[in-house]
């Protein structure tokens, strides 16, 4: 097993733990990932859920020493990457990308993947695809440029340049950077302050967003509207609106 699940004040970590290969991506790990985020929907204990890995690198995209084994890449795209950014972008609860080192090729992608994405400040980030003349996937064609703009995407991805913690910042590839020293523990607190917000209206924010950013403003006027409707018949409303009245903290969630 290349995973590490552990779980700890509601918030599910799914750790890569290949770090004599800077946690590069099999086919089996990949399957190992798609399915410990697959169970989630049924887990309610889990309201949070932190990808990260072990060691110097977060992840160096597909493991090239099992490079041609696969004898339809689209087929094994489709079965891996493709489910498993899937399974991050419909899954009604927050994932955050925790980088704690590199991120490299369908590393970088799955960095990006991420609803919040924390950096380490010890972060390499690179679309290493170009460098073995492919293209980037993952889904970094639709992550990145959506991130730093078109151009940009593109220079990145055809230049394979390394950005650092700092730059990364800067360009919004990541909402926060933590010092190396303390990342794990600044991520646990972090996600465990997102477990305590209220789920559902994260969940409809989610996707309200999501369809923002594919469709028109009329549009999103309207899947608010469904939306919020549905978030104002949640118990944490009720309680949001009690404890503003009653001048205590909210307790969601319960
Ligand atoms: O092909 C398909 O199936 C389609 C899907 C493609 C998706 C993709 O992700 S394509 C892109 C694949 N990834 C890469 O091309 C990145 C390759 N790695 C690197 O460019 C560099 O290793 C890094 C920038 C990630 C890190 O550089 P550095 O100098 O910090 O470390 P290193 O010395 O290069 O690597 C350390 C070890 O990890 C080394 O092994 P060794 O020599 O100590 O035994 C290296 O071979 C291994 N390693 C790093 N990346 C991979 C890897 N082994 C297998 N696969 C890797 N991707």
């Amino acid at each position: 097993m290349s995973l590490v699940e552990t779980l700890h004040n509601h918030v599910l970590t799914l750790r890569i733990d290949r770090p004599e290969r800077m946690n590069a991506l099999t086919f089996e790990l990949l399957i190992e990932l798609c399915e410990a985020l697959e169970r989630v929907p049924s887990r309610a204990e889990v309201r949070v859920v932190v990808i990260t890995g072990t060691g110097r690198a977060f992840c160096a995209g597909q493991d090239l020493a099992a490079f041609g084994k696969s004898l339809d890449i689209a087929e094994m795209v489709e079965k891996t990457y493709n489910r498993l950014m899937m399974g991050i972008c419909t899954l009604e609860k927050p994932v955050i990308t925790a980088v704690n080192g590199t991120a490299a090729g369908a590393g970088a992608s799955l960095a990006l993947a991420g609803d919040l994405r924390l950096w380490s400040s010890n972060t390499k980030f690179t679309e290493a695809f170009s460098n073995i003349a492919l293209i980037p996937d993952g889904g970094s064609t639709w992550f990145l440029p959506r991130a730093v703009g078109y151009s940009k995407a593109l220079e990145l991805s055809i230049f394979a340049e390394v950005i650092d913690a700092a730059e990364g910042l800067r360009l919004g590839l990541c909402e926060r950077v933590f010092e190396a020293e303390t990342f794990t523990e600044q991520v646990q607190a972090y996600a465990e302050r997102l477990a305590n917000r209220p789920a559902t209206a994260f969940a409809l924010t989610k996707k309200a967003m999501q369809q923002g950013m594919v469709g028109t403003l009329r549009e999103s006027l309207t899947l608010e509207a469904q939306l919020q409707a549905q978030a104002s018949r949640s118990s944490d409303h009720q309680e949001g609106v009690y404890a503003f009245i009653e001048k205590r903290k909210p307790e969601f969630n319960k």
